[in-house]
């Protein structure tokens, strides 16, 4: 079998733990950093918010380390950057993509970064993403602090006889920090769905229901995956439309764009001064 074979995460006989850390193994060596600190995955709107995080020493291209996405065919496969902390001589590991759970290359791929992230040394990992709102006070362009989940999938990233303690996931720490940045920050509970299509306004309902503030297709497996592997976990979402059925106007895709764009520079000084103080 080539080791090629080995650390093919569709390959029930692997260990996913194992390509995790052949991943770090070429991350180390293609960023020159023998361990990163924090770890940081980019959703929808979040992007140009890691820019201000600190200067990005190296940047790796994903097709280049083990268990992430192959080239799609379009042939943007997204990259990872090890990015020095301003003010820091601490290092995070930023995630510019996601592998959704909707693409159907199963749980491991999913959270393969999380795993990875952790075998890299981080202790910390701020989740973001871009959602729906069901909070008709929170605008498109409002950060919400993530408190906690619901997980809708019907899936874990755990295997096996594995009874993972998810009592304050959503690390009571990193959401006082993230609060000492911006005391009004708002918190909420996120569900996700599996998409990739949108709810229906009676799933909204029914999400509203049983507890959720945001609605969205990611997040909650990675945080159980970082949990398991020991980390801390901060997420925070983006608001970047009113959830189906919320808001009696049906949003323009124009609308949420500029949403996102007006949001970008404080989205970015918030995580800069969240992951500055972790
Ligand atoms: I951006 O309204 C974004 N992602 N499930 N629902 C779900 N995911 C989303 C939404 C939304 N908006």
């Amino acid at each position: 079998m080539s080791n090629h074979a080995l650390l093919d995460l569709s390959d029930p006989q692997t260990d996913p733990f194992a390509v995790a850390r052949a991943a770090a193994d070429v991350i180390a060596s293609r960023t020159g950093a023998d361990s990163h600190h924090v770890a940081l995955v980019l959703g929808s709107g979040w992007g140009p918010a890691a820019d201000m995080v600190g200067e990005t020493l190296a940047t790796v291209d994903n097709t280049d380390v083990p268990g992430f996405a192959q080239a799609a065919v379009e042939g943007h496969s997204g990259t990872m950057r090890s990015v020095r902390i301003a003010g820091t001589d601490r290092r995070a590991l930023v995630f510019g993509t996601r592998t959704h759970f909707y693409e159907g290359r199963g749980v491991r791929a999913v959270v393969h970064a999380v795993r990875t992230a952790a075998a890299a040394g981080c202790s910390s990992i701020v989740l973001t993403n871009g959602c729906g709102g069901l909070r008709p006070e929170w605008q498109p362009g409002t950060a919400v602090l993530i408190r906690d989940h619901l997980n809708l999938t019907a899936h874990s990233p755990v295997e096996g006889a594995t009874f993972v303690d998810l009592t304050d996931l959503y690390s009571p720490r990193l959401r006082a920090i993230a609060h000492e940045v911006d005391p009004d920050l708002p918190e909420g509970v996120y569900a996700q769905f599996r998409g990739p299509h949108y709810e229906t306004p009676a799933e909204v309902q029914m999400a509203r229901v049983i507890g959720a503030d945001l609605v969205g297709m990611s997040t909650t497996l990675e945080a159980i995956a970082a949990r398991q592997a020991g980390m801390e976990v901060l997420g925070v979402s983006l608001v970047t439309n009113a959830a189906a059925g919320i808001s009696e106007v049906p949003l323009s895709h124009q609308e949420v764009i500029e949403a996102g764009q007006a949001a970008a520079q404080r989205c970015g000084r918030l995580l800069a001064d969240i992951v500055g103080r972790i």
